[in-house]
């Protein structure tokens, strides 16, 4: 388990390297976000999101049983991503484990294609929309620096820093 850098660290905010090595630290590396993202409950991960500032991200989407069960068949593993298409617009509710316990809407791209490379540096293309399209851009999103949070309207973003606050105070006030 790696651990995972949460708001309002300012890791968070650098912009990621291009990966250049596909050799077996990247491996192990991916293995063990895999690791914290199933660990974690966590459907998507961006490598910034453990203090690694390079341009990675995995995306493990669940079933559509009633356990939403994952499978590691499932995983996408995606470096140096770059979106090559964007089209329509879409509107869920997101959550993040950098910025835990808050979720609202936000708006994104319906569909979008890209290219990118997998973990031996092959060069591949997805063209994605539901759910993987917006996993996908959330996930770019950490690797130029940018949280959902900064995609939120004024009033929604006064919200977060409401409860984010009212939050800060509970968890002092429990360990005194
Ligand atoms: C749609 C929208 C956003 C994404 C990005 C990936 N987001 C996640 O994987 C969010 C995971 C998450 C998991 C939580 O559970 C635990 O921390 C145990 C969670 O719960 C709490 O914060 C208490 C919040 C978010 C993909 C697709
Ligand atoms: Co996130």
């Amino acid at each position: 388990m790696l651990p995972i850098v949460t708001y309002p660290d300012k890791r968070l905010k650098l912009v990621s390297k291009e990966v250049t090595a596909f050799d077996a630290a990247l491996h192990s590396f991916l293995d063990d976000m895999f690791e914290t993202m199933i660990n974690t409950n966590g459907i998507g991960l961006a490598a910034i999101q453990v203090d690694r500032p390079v341009n990675v991200l995995i995306i493990c989407l669940p079933n559509d049983d009633e356990e939403g069960t994952q499978e590691k068949a499932n995983l996408l593993e995606i470096i140096n991503p770059k979106i090559t298409h964007q089209e329509g617009t879409t509107v869920y509710q997101e959550g993040c484990l950098s910025v835990p316990k808050f979720y609202e809407d936000v708006e994104r791209f319906e569909t979008i294609a890209l290219t990118y490379q997998d973990r031996h540096g092959k060069a591949c293309t997805l063209e994605a929309d539901g759910l993987l399209s917006i996993a996908i851009q959330h996930e770019i999103d950490h690797l130029l620096g940018k949280l959902f949070i900064e995609k939120l309207s004024y009033g929604r973003r006064k919200k977060f820093e409401k409860e984010y606050k009212r939050m800060q105070k509970e968890q002092k006030s429990k360990k005194s």
